[in-house]
């Protein structure tokens, strides 16, 4: 590709659906571009698009130029340059959601001068307009992702930019402390102190402490978007596929009454009280001779080191509980919640005493109980109230690790400052600083690093 062209196919007007692929009511294509409206123009029937003022809709008929034939009667909204998502000019087609309608509009529309979208253009182009940053264009992808209350609520705030405006805060105050510093270079032979130690000392305090604490919360902020994983373990026999079904709300998984039916890790996600857990059946735990269960149980071993929470199924009727124990307890992990199931409570037996490392115990039926409220509360309540999500939670492992770079340059720059270390060293750290907080919003960045992130987007966004 000659570099004229690329040039060309950047400013292109591009075109795609919008709309979740399929069959739907109503499909939106959206098209983007210098010559969005006269595209678009070309192939209405119906008022000229070319007098419509922004934010405006019209209701008319697309039709193929070329054929002369109709093809659906649409309403198109136009929206000038630059009060548009992507700052250029910009039309919407509703159209009716016929798979064949939506793949020949597009057809239509790139055979009079626009080209299909690549996947996020639509997003890159706000970026590069300055209308999102890259937290904020990413954070709405996150939010059309979201699956749950917890993952919405956070995904929703950074795209309002709180997020993108306490980072750039923290770097535009280092930049202003590092401009002063490196006055002092100009300086040196007079031997000045433009910036004032103490305050640079507690600035990069600060700012370590913030930015250690957002690097703390990708755990929970990770397990929110993605679903906290919750791993039904215990003996063979004892529920543990039934409570999934019953947790899930579908027959995902073999339940009967011979003793070792799930052999491998099934799983899958349900939301309860506004939060994603990723619920994970095992293979019951107990001694076997069959290759292929020791490689299943050998999986459920795996998956009580990996799970934030545990719901340890036990069927009172079979209380040999030390065995299972031993295993639990050699593959937990220090910070794992364990609640205790106690299952087949509509048997009538007495529940087994427990060992220490539990939690909290429930009492449940999980064939026949109608509400599984009491599991559902003990659940929520599992999921760390000190790790509640507020507006700096990270979820994305992009920031988590511009992050935990940034909180390294810090912790190096306090130490220069503390030692009286010379203006120019300091100054170093404290740039370093600053290029890793202005990666995440964008404000330093490669095209290879866009081009990466934006086509993870769909095609369309
Ligand atoms: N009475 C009663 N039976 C139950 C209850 N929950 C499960 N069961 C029965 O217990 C048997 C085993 O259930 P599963 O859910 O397959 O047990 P599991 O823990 O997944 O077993 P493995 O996959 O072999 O490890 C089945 O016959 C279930 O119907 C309950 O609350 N009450
Ligand atoms: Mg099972």
């Amino acid at each position: 590709m000659s570099l004229q062209f690329l040039e060309q196919y950047k400013t292109m007007t591009i075109c795609a659906i919008s709309t979740a692929p399929g069959t739907g009511g109503i499909a939106v294509a959206r098209i983007s571009g210098p010559q969005a409206i006269e595209i678009t123009d070309k192939i209405w029937r119906g008022k000229s698009l070319s007098a419509a003022k922004s934010h405006t809709a019209r209701l008319g008929t697309i039709f193929d130029p070329d054929t002369k034939e109709d093809l659906d009667s649409a309403v198109a909204t136009v929206y000038r340059s630059p009060k548009s998502f992507t700052g250029e000019d910009v039309v919407e087609l509703s159209v009716h959601g016929s798979t064949w309608i939506q793949r020949e509009l597009i057809n239509i529309l790139i055979r009079n001068g626009a080209r299909l979208a690549e996947p996020g253009e639509f997003s890159r182009r706000a970026f590069a307009a300055g209308k999102m940053d890259l937290a904020e264009a990413e954070a709405v992808a996150d939010m059309i992702a979201s699956s749950s209350r917890a993952a919405h609520r956070i995904a929703m705030s950074q795209m309002r930019g709180e997020y993108s405006r306490r980072l750039s805060k923290m770097r535009d105050d280092l930049l202003q402390l590092c401009a002063l510093l490196e006055l002092e270079l100009d300086f040196s032979e007079e031997d000045v102190e433009f910036a004032d130690r103490t305050t640079l000392i507690t600035l990069a305090e600060t700012i370590h402490e913030t930015v250690t604490r957002m690097s703390a919360s990708f755990a929970t902020g990770n397990a929110l978007k993605n679903g906290v994983p919750v791993a039904i373990i215990g003996a063979t026999n004892a529920g543990k596929s039934t409570l999934l079904n019953r947790l899930l709300g579908d027959d995902k998984a073999i339940v009967s009454s011979i003793h070792g039916t799930t052999r491998d890790t099934i799983e899958d996600t349900a939301e309860i009280n506004g939060i994603l857990f990723r619920f994970i059946d095992t293979a019951g735990l107990r001694k076997t001779t069959d290759p292929i269960e020791s490689i299943g149980i050998n999986r459920s071993l795996t998956a009580i080191s990996r799970a934030n929470i545990l719901l340890w199924m036990i069927d009172p009727s079979n209380p040999k509980l030390e065995e299972t124990a031993t295993q639990i307890k050699e593959h937990l992990n220090a910070e794992t919640t364990i609640i205790a199931v106690i299952n087949k409570a509509d048997l009538g037996l007495t529940p087994p005493p427990l060992p220490d490392f539990v939690s909290t115990s429930i009492l449940i039926s999980a064939k026949t109980d109608h509400d599984l409220s009491p599991l559902h509360d003990a659940l929520t309540h599992a999921v760390n109230t000190d790790s509640t999500p507020t507006d700096m939670t990270v979820t994305n492992a992009r920031h988590y690790q511009s992050l935990l770079l940034a909180a390294q340059a810090t912790t190096s720059a306090i130490s220069a400052l503390k030692s009286q270390l010379p203006a120019d060293l300091v100054a170093q750290d404290l740039r370093q600083t600053i290029h890793h907080l202005a990666t995440i919003t964008g404000d330093i960045t490669t095209p290879d690093i866009l081009s990466h992130i934006f086509s993870h987007f769909c095609i369309g966004k």
